[in-house]
């Protein structure tokens, strides 16, 4: 029996379920649920939040798990990423008030930055030689330079209206990022041969997709 640990509910959850129904592997699930068993496959099913995905993978609470690269790699894990899915797309840019002046990243030097992704920020901003000052917020980025919290932000971006509805312009793309099984370092050799047919079979539906 291998464990696969996928989104419970948000953007990754419905696209995590079919990718597993697709491979052609049943299961009951319910919203209440935290956990279910495969009936035709030796796979147990986690429920949780996608940010305690990657700690669990690493740890080997999980086996396998689902979650996009940004958290993947905010995270500190990036080895755990065996294969890329092709869904939830997205991107971690760099976003100034619409009317602000910005000609390039220099102009964030000694800037307040809010963002939920330091680590991945602050490696960037050190790339480009910037040294700014993060702050590190969990949620609704996109709401702190109208109240002058910041001025810059860096946040997800699919389509780009959330940005358009707060005033916001995208000036830098930090990372680009996308759905990937993950999977524990040090599996048993029967652990191993179930993640190969996994995969097999993700490969086989990502085909069939195009
Ligand atoms: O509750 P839990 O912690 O599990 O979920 P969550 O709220 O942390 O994550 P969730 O469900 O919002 O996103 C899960 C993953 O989906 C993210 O980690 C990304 O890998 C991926 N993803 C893809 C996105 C988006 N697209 C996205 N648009 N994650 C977030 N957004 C948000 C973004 O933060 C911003 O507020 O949507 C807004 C921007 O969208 P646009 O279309 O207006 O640009
Ligand atoms: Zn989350």
């Amino acid at each position: 029996m291998i464990r696969l640990a996928i989104q419970k509910s948000g953007r990754l959850s419905e696209d995590s379920l079919n990718l597993i129904r697709e491979c052609g592997i049943s299961f009951v699930s319910s919203t209440y649920k935290l956990k279910t068993e495969a009936t035709n496959f030796p796979l147990e099913i986690l429920f949780l939040r996608d940010d305690d995905i990657p700690g669990y993978v690493q740890d080997g609470v999980a086996d396998l798990g689902i979650v996009g690269q940004n958290v993947l790699v905010e995270a500190g894990f990036p080895d755990l990423e065996v294969e890329t899915l092709g869904f939830s797309k997205c991107r971690l840019s760099l976003a100034v008030l619409r009317n602000e002046a910005y000609s390039s990243v220099a102009d964030l030097q000694g800037k307040n930055i809010a963002t939920s992704y330091p680590q991945i920020l602050g490696r960037y901003l050190a790339g480009q030689g910037v040294q700014a000052h993060l702050h590190t917020i969990s949620g609704s980025v996109e709401i702190a330079p109208s109240i002058g919290l910041a001025e810059a932000i860096c946040d997800i971006v699919s389509s780009g209206s959330t940005l358009l509805g707060n005033g916001l312009r995208e000036v830098e793309t930090v990372f680009r990022s996308e759905a990937v099984l993950i999977a524990h370092q040090a599996l048993s050799a029967e652990k191993q041969d179930l993640l190969a047919q996994l995969r097999f079979r993700m490969q086989a539906v990502r085909r069939a997709r195009r």
